[in-house]
């Protein structure tokens, strides 16, 4: 690695959140709202799904509940742009993140709200996208295209999320069809990656993204098909790194996002599956590199977590895979640098 990175602490992952807030995060009244970049704007709907996710992660660490506000905050101003019903977004993926937000804020909060925005989309959403062609599985919009890993993979985890807030189990056997599609469809489990989509006609778009590979694992390891989770983490860890970091997405468009949705979902099998000793100093590698790399004016730090962040303009989604992977990771402190 080119530069040498310093072991952040868990004050950083404070001080990350709090200034990524600093630079983007604004409230009318109730609502709260990320802006799109440091110049103003607001944040589009599914990255302000994962936003309002990121926000989460904060709380799951410090147990600060300003958290729970904030997310509350930002669930009124979605609901403000977007209306109760998500149906007029024609990405089936979108709504689907949105789900997961919603039903990770209600296990929080028990506020019945999110729950009840979480279900009602989900269904809806799964009513228009689920279809038997190339043996099940979600489109991924609503031309009926394409299945992308980026809807299946998502709604596996919105449907277990489901499941157990409602104890219903018929969410729980939505979540093992879109599981167990996928993995037959879009995963190579001679080598651990998750492909992006397969086109109506059957033709595989083998490209793989960070994204995919995190909610990929975290479906699997929530269903606990923990051979398949490993595999796709290893594969994450071993081969779609470049010099032990996460790939390099831009920090405009989609991508900027990606590497802190597979952090939260790899962190998450891994703590919750005792497999520290297999990742742990990875991770840390870039969290270390994400916080590095950080700008000294206002501390944020964008998705190339090989390079410094530059001066001006900055897009708070790319911002955000630094924020959550700082949160996600545990720190070093307290464990001996030396033995890294
Ligand atoms: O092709 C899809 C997906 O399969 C692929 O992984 C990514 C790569 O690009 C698109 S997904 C991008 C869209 C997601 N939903 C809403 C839109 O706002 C967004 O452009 O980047």
């Amino acid at each position: 690695m080119a530069l040498s990175a310093e072991a952040f602490t868990s004050a950083d992952a404070d001080a990350i959140f709090a200034s990524y807030n600093k630079a983007f995060y604004f409230e009318e009244g109730t609502n709260g709202y990320y802006r799109a970049t440091t110049e103003g704007g607001k944040t589009w709907f599914w990255e302000r799904a994962e936003q309002m996710e990121m926000v989460l992660d904060v709380y799951e660490r410090t147990g600060d509940r300003a958290c729970l506000t904030m997310f509350s905050n930002l669930f009124n101003g979605f609901i403000t742009d977007h209306t109760p019903n998500w149906s007029r977004n024609e990405f089936n993926d979108d709504i689907l993140w949105m789900v997961i937000a919603c039903a990770r804020g209600f296990e929080h909060t028990g506020n019945p709200a999110f729950r009840d925005a979480a279900r009602a989309n989900f269904d809806r959403c799964f009513a228009r996208a689920w279809s038997d062609d190339l043996g099940g599985g979600l489109w991924w919009k609503t031309d009926n295209r394409s299945k992308n890993a980026c809807a299946n993979g998502p709604g596996a985890i919105a449907a277990y999320l489901l499941y157990r807030i409602l104890g219903d189990t018929n969410y729980l056997d939505k979540s093992r069809r879109l599981f167990e599609w996928q993995r037959a469809t879009l995963f190579d489990a001679s080598t651990g990656a998750v492909y992006d989509h397969i086109k109506a006609d059957g033709e595989l778009d083998r490209r793989i993204f960070s994204y995919n590979q995190g909610t990929f694992i975290g479906a699997a390891h929530l269903l606990g098909y923990t051979n398949e989770a490993r595999l796709a983490a290893d594969y994450t860890m071993q081969t779609l790194s470049r010099g032990g970091l996460m790939p390099h997405y831009g920090e405009r468009g989609d991508g900027g996002g990606f590497n802190g949705i597979c952090a939260r979902w790899l962190a998450k099998f891994m703590k919750e599956r005792k497999l520290e000793n297999r990742y742990q100093s990875w991770l840390q590698r870039n969290a270390d590199a994400a916080w590095s790399v950080r700008r000294e004016s206002d501390n944020l730090s964008w998705p190339r977590w090989q390079s410094p962040t530059p001066a001006g303009i900055r897009y708070s989604w790319g911002c955000s895979s630094s924020v959550v992977i700082l949160q996600v990771c545990p720190p070093t402190e307290g464990m001996g640098n030396a033995e890294r």
